[in-house]
């Protein structure tokens, strides 16, 4: 929440709202944000979403809405015990807003993430909302690291070991840094300093682009390397430094540095992945674990909230 400039400060406007890049969007008379079913002729965005100061994002439906719920209670904000989902009409994602809080899922993997990503960083620059901090909370498999843990990405590496998000544009292969907001990551680990429950981590953070041999699984329908070459993965990327495996870092880092948004990524893990493949904890144990993430990116907001 300190006001410190650093990269991604220097690209917004003085006031703290974006300055997105893409000249085209000024051109636009009406711009549908169609995975959200928003749009700039028939809602107000300044005055719907203009005090968002923090967009939490997750993958699945059910721990955003939890995670409303969470934030609304610790912000001491009334509870609605139906949080209305803002953007049910699209039939795609759940939103929920609490106060300065926007908690949106993405579900799994980069091109379901970056779809929302975009059009809520989008929502956020028509809105004119000043400064918001993006934060994913996820899952992931550790390396090394005892599970329910959690790790707060410093940057994310590639399938292929680079420190960048790649994705084919008009037939050429480009490539964008994947760093996280240095600042950031460092407050979110002072604020999970006061969980003693479960271990945290500052970490690289592997982006990978499947879950079974993107990350060198042995499980998964098809196979064709062996234990030994896993391994030998596997232990490269905890050389580098690696202390998770999750989906979506990449491409998380890489378009909110492009857009000048400080953003930040803190995942559960649910299995080391040096010991084995499957996830066996029980539910039960995984659903309490899941909430390691949030206690921390609550702890932080709420700070924020009180030191405004
Ligand atoms: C972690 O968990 C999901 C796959 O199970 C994926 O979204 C991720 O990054
Ligand atoms: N999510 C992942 O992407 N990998 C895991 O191993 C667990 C959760």
């Amino acid at each position: 929440c300190s006001s410190l400039l650093n990269g991604r400060e220097s690209k917004r406007n003085a006031d703290g709202t974006l300055n997105l890049p893409n000249k085209n969007l000024s051109k636009m008379d009406v711009d549908f944000l169609y995975h959200l079913s928003i749009d700039t002729a028939n809602f107000d965005l300044p005055a719907m979403f203009g005090d968002v100061k923090f967009v939490v994002m997750g993958g699945t439906k059910h721990r955003m809405r939890e995670f409303a719920c969470y934030i609304a209670n610790i912000l001491g904000l009334p509870q609605d015990p139906k949080p209305v989902n803002l953007t049910k009409a699209s039939q795609r994602y759940a939103m929920y807003k609490v106060g300065p809080v926007l908690s949106v899922n993405h579900f799994i993997g980069i091109p379901s993430m970056t779809t929302v990503l975009q059009e809520v960083i989008k929502l956020m620059y028509y809105a004119k909302a000043k400064d918001p901090i993006f934060i994913r909370l996820g899952t992931s498999g550790g390396l090394g690291i005892p599970p329910g843990s959690v790790v707060i990405s410093t940057f994310g590496l590639s399938g292929t070991l680079e420190k960048s998000f790649e994705l084919p544009v008009l037939g050429v292969k480009r490539t964008w840094p994947s760093y996280l907001d240095k600042r950031l990551s460092e407050e979110l680990v002072t604020a999970a300093s006061e969980f003693k429950k479960f271990k945290t981590y500052a970490a690289a953070s592997m982006g990978a682009d499947d879950f079974y041999r993107g990350q060198g699984r042995l499980d998964g329908p098809l196979c064709d390397y062996s234990e030994a070459d896993k391994m030998e993965y596997l232990n490269k990327l905890t050389s580098l430094g690696v202390r998770n495996i999750e989906m979506e870092v990449t491409a998380f880092a890489a378009i909110t540095s492009e857009a000048g948004v400080r953003a930040g990524v803190a995942c559960v893990t649910f299995v080391d992945r040096l010991e084995g493949d499957q996830v066996t904890i029980p539910k039960a144990v995984l659903n309490e674990w899941q909430k390691h993430p949030m206690f921390i990116v609550g702890a932080f907001i709420k700070k924020c909230v009180e030191n405004r």
